[in-house]
């Protein structure tokens, strides 16, 4: 209850921020994506962890006008780097199944993209594959996104609940390779071949398969030998504020 209340004020007094993750390209180097994470900055405790309030607000319903406040945030900070001249990649924005599943989902994301005066293909979906939980109904709101020219990728690809058949059919152009699967390369070859083999899948399947949580220069040298696209982790940076990312972007030309 404390945490609830907790959660309520910070929405209102602006205690909610967004941090910022590249997405590399590991042929290039070149950021291909940036994804928005939520952090909460307490008055009293500091940073509390997504992982402790984001499931209080999925049990609460308050995802629903948090997941607003992210997708207008980041949508805004995307369109602020256009307009500092800022390459076009797209930021990549976390949704819950139970934003999704709001009836007023995609009536939002187009008065926030007309808001903001952004382009479509630069705002990113992520996913989780238990949105196939409710098949008919996801698979129409996806096709919404997609002829509104959003991007949309799968989130923890592997850890859900996605029969691939089903997979095939939506509209999805990316698939995040858990960062559960990536940190045990080197230490397991079964799920080193598991990772190989999801890679293999994505691109059979035409997908943009990207891998989170690297850490070691094995891990990127394991998915670049195995044509994994991109890639997200410490190794690159840790998620930082918007400043500190121009920085990161300045550095990295
Ligand atoms: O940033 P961090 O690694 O601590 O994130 C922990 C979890 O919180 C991840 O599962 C991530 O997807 C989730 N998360 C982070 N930001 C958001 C957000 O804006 N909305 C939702 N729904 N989940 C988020
Ligand atoms: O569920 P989702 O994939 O959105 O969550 C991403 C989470 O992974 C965020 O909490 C982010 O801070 C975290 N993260 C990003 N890169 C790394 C990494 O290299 N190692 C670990 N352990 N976590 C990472
Ligand atoms: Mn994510
Ligand atoms: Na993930």
């Amino acid at each position: 209850m404390e945490l609830e209340n907790g959660l309520r004020k910070a929405l209102e007094f602006n205690q909610l921020m967004l941090y910022y993750q590249p997405q590399c390209s590991l042929t290039t180097g070149e950021i291909v994506g940036m994804e928005a994470l939520i952090r909460w900055d307490h008055p009293e405790h500091g940073f509390v962890p997504p992982s402790e309030f984001i499931p209080l607000a999925e049990e609460t319903g308050l995802i629903v006008p948090i997941g607003k406040w992210v997708l207008r945030e980041a949508c805004r900070q995307r369109k602020n780097w256009s307009k500092a001249g800022i390459a076009d990649f797209p930021i990549a924005v976390n949704v819950s199944v139970r934003q999704f599943e709001d009836d007023h989902f995609i009536e939002y994301i187009a008065a926030v993209l007309e808001e903001m005066d952004l382009d479509a293909g630069l705002l990113e979906l992520e996913i989780t594959e238990s949105i196939m939980q409710n098949l008919q109904r996801s698979s129409y709101i996806l096709h919404q996104l997609e002829g509104m020219g959003v991007l949309l990728a799968i989130d923890d690809f592997g850890t859900g609940y996605s029969s691939l058949s089903y997979l095939n059919r939506l509209p999805i152009q990316k698939i995040k390779i858990d960062k559960s699967f990536v940190q045990e390369v080197p230490f397991l070859a079964s799920q080193e071949m598991l990772v190989k083999t999801i890679i293999d899948m994505g691109l059979n399947l035409n997908y943009i398969v990207i891998a989170e949580g690297i850490e070691t220069e094995h891990q990127l040298e394991f998915l670049r030998q195995n044509e994994c696209a991109v890639g997200q982790g410490y190794l690159f940076t840790k998620p930082l504020p918007a400043d500190q990312i121009e920085r990161y972007l300045e550095r990295n030309k």
